[in-house]
């Protein structure tokens, strides 16, 4: 379902062509970690949502594959943390994002920016570079999912704190981000509304899951729990398992 979606939503030309190659990527990666949310990535969103929640200007980045496969938890995460929301695509014509902000609006997230960019991001070519300033520009916080990794580094560049949400754990953009939440777009965002409704007035359990956050170990965790995945399918009798 996933995939037609995805697949259906390109040829309208809401998703780039590119975003389908990228998905194929985050489905071999979620074989991989077992296609369920790890422990550590658990950690990593309730830690996410409390970097949004602490934010002065907390942003979530939309892109085609995010506003398709995730337009009503990004308004859900939008409105339990107070984050602006911006489509911000990498692969940009105006037309596109004209029909992402339309799809995002339509789906009752108020006020989308996007449409008029009035910022560039430093060392990124033209469109890739577009934003605003009421957005990803001046935010402290921003959560980027599925993000590329040149984009990633200059948001790091500039002073901000990146949270990434990808399943590839060897990604530029989980390595370059502040916090990185290795899970499946959909599965991660749902833990991050939940916790986002839990801590929003509670300020000691955001501190708790901030703290409880560190990012190298979180990864390292997340590739040992791949290579355990890996050995167990590789004992199992008659050779891998069938989840691949
Ligand atoms: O809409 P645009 O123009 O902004 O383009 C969006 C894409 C995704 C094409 C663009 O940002 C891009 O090129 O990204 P990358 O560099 O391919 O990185 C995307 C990352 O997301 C990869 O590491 C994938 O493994 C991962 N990924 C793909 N689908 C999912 C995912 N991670 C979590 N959940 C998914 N559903």
């Amino acid at each position: 379902m996933t995939r037609k979606k995805l697949v259906t939503a390109a040829r309208e030309g809401l998703v780039a062509w590119e975003g389908i190659i990228a998905h194929g990527r985050g489905e071999a990666f979620d074989y991989l970690l077992g296609e369920r949310t790890l422990p550590q990535a658990e950690v990593a969103a309730r830690a996410a949502v409390a970097y949004l929640l602490r934010a002065d200007r907390p942003l979530l980045s939309v892109n085609g594959n995010v506003a398709v496969l995730a337009a009503d938890e990004i308004g859900d995460l939008a409105r339990a943390t107070r984050a602006r929301v911006e489509v911000n695509v990498f692969h940009r014509t105006e037309e596109r994002v004209e029909a992402l902000v339309a799809l995002l609006e339509e789906r009752g997230i108020g006020r989308v920016l996007g449409r008029n960019p009035d910022a560039s991001l430093p060392g990124l070519e033209h469109p890739r570079a577009l934003s605003s300033h009421e957005g990803i520009y001046d935010a402290d916080v921003v959560l980027v999912p599925l993000e590329d990794g040149d984009r990633a580094e200059v948001l790091v560049g500039m002073g901000k704190t990146v949270i990434s949400i990808d399943l590839n754990p060897l990604s530029r953009t989980n390595r370059a981000a502040t916090v990185a939440v290795v899970d499946e777009l959909v599965r991660a965002l749902r833990i991050m509304v939940a916790f986002a409704r839990e801590a929003k007035d509670e300020p000691e359990m955001a501190e708790t899951a901030q703290g409880a956050y560190e990012k190298a170990g979180n990864l390292r965790g997340v590739l040992g729990a791949i290579q355990e995945n890996l050995e167990a399918h590789a004992t199992e009798e008659g050779g891998v398992g069938d989840n691949v």
